[in-house]
């Protein structure tokens, strides 16, 4: 046992972020295994000061506690959702994450993912590669949409670049966040239901968390309709995803834009069997130049921290 403080990868991470974390911090790996895990922490718990994550592992309420010395947890990827952030506030652990440096690429994604569902473009696709075109077959005619109203469910950083970009589509933007944002040109609506009466798509962008759980349920899909399409590049705990299914199934709802789900990397047997959703394994921010640039934040926030100067992007509510 030594008291040199010591960094901790918890989870896979960009493998070169993970090398540079080993050769610069001599980070170390906290092993997947559970016993070796078990092992581990009895032997190092006392020497970690900060732990580097990711959005789908995180740093939950066992392992915390179970790292008595922990002073900061760095996340790659804004949603801090799986990171135990009341028991850091009250321990005083600062948890930063990557902010701002994502937005256009989730925006971009978002974007193209609510063409494709609405234009059936994997689907024309399919078509063309299955030889039905060959054959004689005619693609069915799709959904417009320039001119269509887009609702926005959480009007932040990239629910604002997402509403930017399908304005220029000429897209009626309404919008849902828990207070109205001001200076903004779009129309607000008072409650998710509200938001998804008056929009042909629903763009889902809040966090994920108790606060947002199932936010887009069986309420807000009727409200959608069976015209209705819904766009979810947030979290797949933000949509009670069995009344989603079922709305899918029976036709109760036109189709669906999906980069998210309840349990990834698992999706329903029911959604890869349907010709109405397009499905993508979480990567609305997975491009080189994206997550260069989180590397690098996660990389200076780590510098800074250790060198006293605080986090750089400490998520609202942490200590810096
Ligand atoms: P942000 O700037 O904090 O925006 C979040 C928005 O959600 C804000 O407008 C916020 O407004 C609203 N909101 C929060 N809680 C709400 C609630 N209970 N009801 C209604 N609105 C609520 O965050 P961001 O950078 O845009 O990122 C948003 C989320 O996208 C992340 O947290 C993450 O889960 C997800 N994401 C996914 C990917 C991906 O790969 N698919 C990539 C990046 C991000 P108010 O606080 O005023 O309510
Ligand atoms: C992940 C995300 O961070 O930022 C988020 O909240 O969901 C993504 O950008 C990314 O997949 C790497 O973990």
């Amino acid at each position: 046992m030594t008291d040199v403080p010591l960094i901790l990868q918890v989870g896979p991470l960009k493998p070169s972020l993970a090398d540079a974390l080993r050769t610069e911090f001599r980070a170390e790996k906290l092993p997947d295994d559970p016993a070796e895990r078990s092992a581990w922490l009895t032997a190092h718990a006392g020497r970690v000061a900060v732990a580097v994550t990711a959005y789908n592992v995180g740093v939950g309420p066992d392992l915390m506690a179970a790292l008595p010395n922990l002073r900061a947890v760095l996340i790659f990827g804004v949603g801090y959702d799986s990171t135990d952030t009341a028991q850091a506030r009250e321990r005083g652990i600062g948890v930063a994450n990557t902010p701002g440096v994502l937005t256009d690429a989730v925006a971009d994604l978002a974007v193209g993912l609510l063409i494709d569902t609405l234009r059936g473009v994997s689907r024309a696709d399919r078509f063309v590669r299955d030889g039905r075109w060959a054959a004689g077959e005619t693609f069915p005619l799709t959904r417009e949409v320039s001119g269509s109203t887009v609702g926005i469910l959480g009007l932040g950083r990239i629910g604002t670049a997402i509403a930017e970009r399908l304005a220029g589509f000429g897209c009626a933007i309404a919008y849902h966040s828990r207070g109205a944002v001001d200076g903004v040109p779009y129309l607000y609506a008072a409650s998710p239901v509200a938001l998804a009466e008056a929009s042909d798509v629903l763009v889902v962008v809040v966090p994920g968390g108790p606060a947002t759980e199932k936010i887009v349920d069986d309420d807000v899909l009727a409200a959608l309709g069976p015209d209705g399409y819904l766009v979810n590049v947030a979290r797949g705990s933000v949509v009670d995803q069995e009344a989603l299914v079922r709305r899918l199934t029976s036709g109760q709802l036109a189709g669906a834009g999906l980069d998210v789900f309840a349990d990834e990397p698992n999706v329903p047997a029911e959604l890869l069997a349907l010709d109405s959703v397009v499905l993508q394994p979480h990567v609305a921010s997975a491009t080189e130049q994206t997550r260069q640039v989180m590397a690098d934040l996660i990389l200076e926030n780590l510098r800074s921290f250790l060198a006293g100067d605080g986090l750089i992007t400490p998520v609202p509510g942490s200590v810096a």
